[in-house]
Formats: C-alpha cells, structure tokens, sequence
C-alpha cells in the first residue's frame, strides 16, 4: 500500500525479504474511555458546528432533535452560541406565532405537573400537538425540579405529538426568560401548536409568564376561607381563570363551595383581559374531570380575544415588553462588566456606605465613567 512505510531500522538491499511495515494511524482513535470532561467538549463542539440555515429547516420540518439542540444553542451562555442562536431565531420567526400560548401557575403541590399531564394527553389525542415549557425559579438552586416533573408527566412524555423541556438553568431570572420566550418561539415553528408554560407560584414568575401568553390559569387547592383571603389579589387579577383542583372523592364538594367562593371575589376584581370575566371551575387532574371544560373555555376566550383584536394587541404589546426587557438586562450586563465600573465601583460603595457621599453623586460618577468612552 503506498502509505505503508518499512521501520525506520529497515536494511534496504534486503527489501523483498523484509516483510514489516507501519501502518498508518487511525485519526480518532483512542484507547482509553473518553472521560466525562471529553464527552462535553465534543458536545460543545458540536454545538458550534451548527449551521443555522440547515438547522431551521430540520426544526420547521418537525424533527424533534434539530428541535432540542436548537433549544441547547438559545440556552447556551457562550458568546459564539448567541449569535448562532440569534440567526436561527431570524430564519424561524416567520413560522412562529401560530399557537395559543398558555400559562399555568399556583402554589408548589397544587397539580400542576399532573394538570399538564392529563390536559397535554387530552389535547394530543384531539390532535394537536403540545410543546410544556417551564419558567422555574428555583431550578437555578435546587438543580429544578425536573426529575419530580418527568416522572409526573410520564405518560405525555412519551406521546410523540408532546414535546418537553425544563426550566433553563442557571443565571438570572431575566435570562431564563429570554430563554423561555425564544424556546417557544422555536417549538411554534416546529409545528407545536398549544404551549403550555408552567411555573411555581413563587417570586415574579407568574408576572413573567403572565407577560408571555394569552391566557392565563390559576391553580388553586380547597382550604379553609382565609386561606382564600390571604391570597395575593394581585395574582387572581393575573388569571383568566381559576380551577379549583383535586376536586375529586371526599373533597369534590368542598372543592365546588370553594370554586363558589372564588367566583363571588373574582367577581369584584379586575378582569386580567378587558371584556372577559374570570371565572372559577373545578377540575381533578388526577382523575380527569373537567378537563374538557377548560379547554372549551380557553377556545372561547381565542374566539373571543381575536374577534376583539385584544389577542393581537397583547402579543404586540409582549413584544414590545420583550425588547424593553432585553435592553435593560443587556444594559445592566454591560454596565457591571466594564473595565472602568469594575474599578470604580468598590470605591464608590465605600464612599456611599460610610455616608460620605450621595448615593446619586455615587451613581453620577460612575455614569461619567461608563459612558465616558462611548461618546
Ligand atoms: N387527589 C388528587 N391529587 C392530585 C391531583 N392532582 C395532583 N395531585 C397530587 O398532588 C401532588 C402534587 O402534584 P404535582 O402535579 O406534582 O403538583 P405541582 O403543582 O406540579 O407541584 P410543584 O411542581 O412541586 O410545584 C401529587 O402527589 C399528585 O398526585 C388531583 O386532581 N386529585
Ligand atoms: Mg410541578
């Protein structure tokens, strides 16, 4: 063979006796396991080898693993990765947009993960397909609560017309968001036309994906009246509706006085979409009742909110408060990661702390310092 070379102590006059050769290399080959720290590089790699172009047809032609590394790529946090991530978002952002796009919050343990489970199978079997997302707090912390969800969402998991995928992890709440809100943008364009986004009832999430859906549910338990009068009126007056949840065996008509209650205080506040009254139904995920109601009641609300034109009015609005947001975080970012604030900063907190100093003239100064070189 003709890169078949003799050993480098070959006799040449004796050639045709000498049968030894050295095989060329294998390029690749390795002898030893890969360790855990090779497998991420190669997938970092790979990851960088996208070509957006040929990814966004996979994506728009329903290939769910062109799906999920395009997600892997919008939740990357590598520099190279955003602007990968920022051309396939441009390509796709024609084909999203056609789906409703629904939120579901309430307090840890009141069904969520079950409601989605029974909802999401109900809703493929109708025939759509349903992508869950998830906004999580937590799950930059605790490492999410993703393992509980898979498992509480065994059945629809595995439904090929379902598609899953946790809460980002790691960073800020303001970047997982961006995250979400670009994620759904690729499941839409991906054919997935309901989206469900689930969050847990703690800090600003339910305002965060209030701001990304057109209709908003709460899930709420049975409990004793006050229990019902310490909850935050601020986030019933998020919802479009309330569903009284594990209205099932001896709580079912606790569970029907409860979504009673509801209905007389909903009734007093202020609707979350203009012209549409909110209003409290029962459910038992568990079992699956009042499944089918509830997706009635969401059809009638898209019938509705579009004939308005408020369906409309809000994703523009959404959009609008999506770029706002954007700017702010990517101001922010910039600002703390600059040389000179980076410098400036622990002295001007000292000047401040100590009471030496406004806390404005402190701001002035580093403003000065920031902008400074941009002018
Ligand atoms: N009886 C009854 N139990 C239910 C129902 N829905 C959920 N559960 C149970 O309530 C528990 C919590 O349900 P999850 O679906 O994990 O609740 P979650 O709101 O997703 O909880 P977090 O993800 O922790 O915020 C589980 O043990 C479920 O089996 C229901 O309709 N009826
Ligand atoms: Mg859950």
């Amino acid at each position: 063979m003709a890169d078949e070379k003799k050993p480098e102590w070959f006799d040449p006059a004796k050639a045709d006796s000498f049968s030894s050769v050295v095989k060329p290399g294998v390029s690749g080959g390795n002898h030893e396991k890969p360790s855990a720290k090779a497998g991420r590089f190669v997938k970092k790699k790979n990851l960088r080898k996208l070509d957006p172009a040929s990814l966004a047809k996979d994506i728009k032609a329903g290939d769910r693993t062109a799906l999920a590394k395009g997600i892997t790529l919008i939740e990357s946090n590598a520099e190279h990765d955003f602007q990968t991530a920022q051309t396939l978002l441009q390509k796709l952002l024609p084909y999203s947009g056609r789906s409703i796009r629904i939120g579901i919050t309430g307090v840890p343990g009141a069904g969520k993960s079950t409601f989605i489970e029974s909802f999401g199978s109900y809703l493929c079997d109708l025939g759509h397909k349903v992508a869950v997302l998830a906004v999580d707090p937590t799950s930059s912390l605790t490492g999410g609560s993703i393992l509980g969800d898979k498992t509480r969402m065994e059945k629809l998991a595995r439904n090929p017309r379902a598609f899953i995928r946790p809460s980002p992890s790691g960073g800020k709440l303001g970047g997982v968001h961006r995250k979400t809100r670009e994620t759904m943008l690729l499941t839409e364009a991906a054919g997935f036309d309901v989206i469900l986004v689930e969050t847990v009832g703690v800090g600003q999430s339910e305002v965060i994906v209030r701001d990304m859906v057109d209709f908003f549910m709460l899930l709420v338990l049975t409990g004793a009246g006050d229990e019902l009068q310490g909850m935050k009126k601020g986030i019933m007056e998020l919802a479009d509706t309330v569903i009284v949840n594990k209205a099932d065996g001896p709580n079912e008509q606790t569970a029907k006085k409860t979504k009673e209650e509801y209905n007389r205080i909903l009734h007093f506040l202020q609707p979350a979409t203009k012209g549409w009254q909110t209003a409290a139904m029962t459910s038992s995920a568990l079992q699956k009742k009042g499944i089918e109601e509830i997706w009635n009641t969401i059809s009638d609300f898209e019938s509705f909110t579009k004939q308005s034109g408020i369906f409309d009015e809000r994703r523009r609005f959404q959009t609008k408060e999506w770029l706002n947001d954007m700017i702010i975080d990517q101001l922010q970012a910039n600002f703390f990661h600059h040389p000179a604030i980076k410098n400036l900063l622990p002295k001007v907190e000292n000047e401040v702390i100590s009471g030496n100093r406004p806390v404005a003239s402190g701001v002035e100064e580093l403003f000065k310092a920031f902008f400074g070189d941009e002018n």
